[in-house]
């Protein structure tokens, strides 16, 4: 089939399936089917209807995989020789421009004249993050679970580390970086994750939320912490995750910051990209 047919094809295969029937998931937090799209054949992006925000979010990180129906050459790189551009792995080496392009593809190939696919707000996050509540951490009280992906003990590096062992000294695949209890994975560490927000007057500047497998400082772990760097920045630590409204709203337009936002972390999600 060419291009233009797997497009098509694409696009009729926007579909739903009930969340309820999978073997051994956990108890939906709505009733609303999954929103599937499907990019290509044994290629589908997930997301979750999420009632507090009426959005759909993304269940995962983007991974290579899915990325690479967009832009079939990309090469997520390695840090120190460790591959980060695995198909389950989350893209990384993409910018804030890079990711709000795959949105807009997403919305023109796939969206069926029905869905927006963009970036999540930092509110949005926060409250997907958070499932809603007024928690510090997005795994809820208590230890950090031992599968979210931060840097730990598995690393061999002598320094800072988190006293527990994940078992990925990088990007993980986005199956195994931890779930919250409304079933999104990775919305700690993993990657970071680029959000809509401006963090400047003139939109320079991106906001990130989630911190990575690069970060152990409980600082940076929280909910409320946020980064940001400039939309073309890219990091082997960065990557994203989309949300989808249907169009009869009103598409959500990208406003630059009108106050001076808290301020950002000094820390740089920035660890070097091998390619
Ligand atoms: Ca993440």
């Amino acid at each position: 089939m060419n291009k233009r047919g797997w497009l098509v094809l694409g696009s009729l295969c926007l579909a739903v399936s009930l969340l309820a029937g999978l073997a051994g998931c956990r108890k939906p937090i709505s009733d609303v089917a999954d929103l599937v799209v499907k990019l290509a054949p044994k290629t589908k992006l997930r997301l979750v209807y999420i009632p507090a925000l009426k959005l759909y979010v993304g269940k995962y990180e983007v991974t290579n995989k899915e990325f690479r129906c967009f832009r079939p050459a990309h090469n997520s790189g390695a840090h120190q020789q460790l591959s980060l551009n695995e198909d389950s792995q989350p893209a990384v080496a993409v910018s804030w421009d890079d990711a709000s392009a795959f949105c807009e593809w997403l919305t023109e190939t796939h969206g069926a004249k029905r869905w927006q696919f963009r970036l999540p707000r930092e509110q949005e996050w926060a409250t997907f993050a958070a499932c809603g509540q007024a928690t510090e951490y997005p795994w809820g009280a208590g230890a950090i679970p031992n599968h979210w992906n931060y840097f730990g003990r598995e690393n061999p590096e002598v320094g800072q580390k988190l006293d527990r062992n994940d078992g990925y000294r990088v990007a993980c695949p986005v199956k195994k970086s931890g779930a919250n209890a409304w079933g999104l994975f990775g919305v700690g560490g993993n990657v970071w994750e680029w959000c809509q927000d401006a963090d400047d007057a003139e939109g320079r500047t991106r906001v990130l939320k989630g911190a990575s497998w690069a970060d152990c400082a409980a600082l940076f772990l929280k909910i409320s912490r946020r980064s940001s760097y400039t939309a073309n920045y890219t990091s082997a630590s960065i990557g994203f995750r989309v949300v989808a409204e249907p169009l009869s709203q009103k598409p959500t337009r990208d406003v630059p910051a009108k106050t001076k936002p808290a301020p950002s972390s000094s820390h740089a999600p920035d660890a070097p990209i091998e390619q």
